[in-house]
């Protein structure tokens, strides 16, 4: 049964709910009414989540209610920005998916319907989406006569290149779920209503990893492919050591080499 995440001193507001399956935290994007359009608040309230993630947690699923994971930026908070509320608005959202992407630990995203706009920025922080057959994707920024200011300038290129996220910009098109596996926009694509379900499932895999290489792959991973070569060797190197000199580590090997451990086959 999963247990309610509210009494972990997390002051969520009712546009997210959170809860907890074992190792594995569950945040659910919850205004459907609205798209899942992320206003100030659910931003903050994503952040005092990440901040706040209990003991022992693991892994983190990233989900919505209804047929939407999210429509983007709430437009109806935009009108009053000026310039530099509008810079100090995007380097809020910044912050927060600074803190999804290289948070403590793995996030899984579930996605389904729209993934646009902020919508996808908040995705591509993740570290893994799991897509339903009914997920499209879209900048709508471009033809809204702004820009992406949730970090998607930077994350949404190293998924899909930098040509493919010009063209969502200029034309407005949308890619389908099945568009979005075969360019990396996802890494798996599932049948309508059971995203939340695979993501969980693989959440669990992850958190059965060790701490010290969930650690590795979510904070020197994307350091190391963003260095250049001569340097990225050297952290590999550093980190092979680090992670390899664990208890953890020896055992799990240990295990293998006795015939207790799963083989790459079993999976
Ligand atoms: C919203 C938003 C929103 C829906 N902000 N309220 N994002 C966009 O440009 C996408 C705009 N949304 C849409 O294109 C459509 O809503 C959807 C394709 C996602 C869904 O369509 P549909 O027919 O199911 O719903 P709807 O009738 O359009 O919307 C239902 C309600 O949600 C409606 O409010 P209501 O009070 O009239 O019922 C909509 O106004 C509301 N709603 N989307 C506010 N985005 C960090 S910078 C990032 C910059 C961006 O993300 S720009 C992209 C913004």
């Amino acid at each position: 049964m999963p247990d309610s995440l509210s009494h972990h001193a997390m002051d969520l507001p009712s546009s997210l709910l959170a809860r907890r399956h074992g190792a594995v935290a569950v945040l659910i994007l919850n205004r459907p009414a609205k798209r899942n359009a992320l206003n100030d608040e659910t931003l903050l309230g994503i952040e005092a989540f990440f901040t706040n993630l209990p003991e022992g947690v693991a892994c983190v699923v990233l989900a919505a209610e209804g047929d939407h994971f999210s429509a983007g930026l709430d437009l109806s908070e935009m009108g009053e920005r000026d310039t530099i509320s509008g810079l100090r608005h995007s380097r809020m959202w910044h912050r927060v998916l600074d803190l999804v992407e290289f948070g403590p630990v793995p996030v899984v995203c579930a996605l389904r319907g729209a993934v646009v706009g902020g919508g996808l920025e908040l995705a591509a922080a993740a570290h893994l989406r799991v897509a339903e057959r009914s997920t499209f994707y879209a900048l709508p920024e471009g033809v809204r006569g702004i820009f992406v200011g949730g970090g998607g300038s930077v994350r949404v290129p190293r998924l899909i290149g930098v040509a493919r996220m010009a063209d969502l910009m200029l034309t407005g098109r949308r890619y389908d779920a099945t568009e979005g596996l075969a360019i990396g926009l996802s890494q798996y694509l599932v049948d309508d209503g059971t995203g939340l379900d695979h993501a969980l499932e693989l959440a669990t895999r992850i958190a059965q990893n060790a701490p010290q290489t969930n650690y590795a792959i979510v904070q020197a991973l994307p350091r190391i492919a963003e260095a250049n070569p001569r340097e990225g060797y050297f952290m590999e190197a550093m980190i092979a050591a680090i992670t390899q000199g664990t208890d953890d580590a020896k055992e799990r090997m240990r295990a293998f080499l006795e015939g207790r451990a799963e083989k790459v086959t079993d999976r």
